[in-house]
């Protein structure tokens, strides 16, 4: 018997819209599915401008600001909740660096991303932060309560 000492989070992963024009979309929800998180919500969704600002409001004094709301409404986006144990900082490394030319290759942005301003994945930076997203981007029952089978995982 194996004790998982990481809390189980949950989080707000986007495929945003480079990735989604870019046939990414199955590529990416494989890389999730066998690392082993479970999935709790998934849906391609046009966003409407107003939550693109929210979602991304720490960065609102940001110069690059402006051109990452255009960016994120360019056109729809995959919203998925991801849940396991350490899911926040594991999804952060299966993600990669910001910029796509400083992440390591093996990573979705290292693999697929050139460009910073088109990084392909957002994905939440605290158990905070990604359950604030998951309210922002999900209404009440798109959310499905469902176990994984580990048994096949750990021993
Ligand atoms: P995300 O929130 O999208 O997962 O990205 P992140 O945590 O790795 O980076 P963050 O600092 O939260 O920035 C959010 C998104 O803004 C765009 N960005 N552009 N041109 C630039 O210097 C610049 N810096 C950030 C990126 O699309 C980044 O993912
Ligand atoms: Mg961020």
């Amino acid at each position: 018997f194996f004790a998982v000492t990481q809390a189980v989070e949950r989080s707000y992963i986007m495929i945003k819209p480079d990735g989604v024009q870019r046939g990414l979309v199955g590529e990416i929800i494989t890389r999730f599915e066998r690392k082993g998180f479970s999935l709790k919500g998934l849906k391609l969704f046009q966003a409407p401008k107003e939550l693109a600002e929210e979602h991304y409001s720490e960065l609102k004094e940001r110069p690059f600001y402006p051109e990452l709301v255009k960016y994120i409404v360019s056109g729809p986006v995959v919203c998925m909740v991801w849940e396991g144990p350490g899911v926040i900082a594991s999804a952060r490394k299966l993600i990669g660096a910001t910029n796509p030319l400083l992440a390591e290759p093996g990573t979705i942005r290292g693999d697929f991303g050139i460009q910073s301003g088109r990084n392909v994945i957002h994905g939440s930076d605290s158990p905070d932060n990604g359950e604030r997203e998951i309210a922002l981007w999900f209404k009440e029952g798109e959310l499905v309560e469902w176990t994984r089978n580990r048994t096949h995982m750990l021993a």
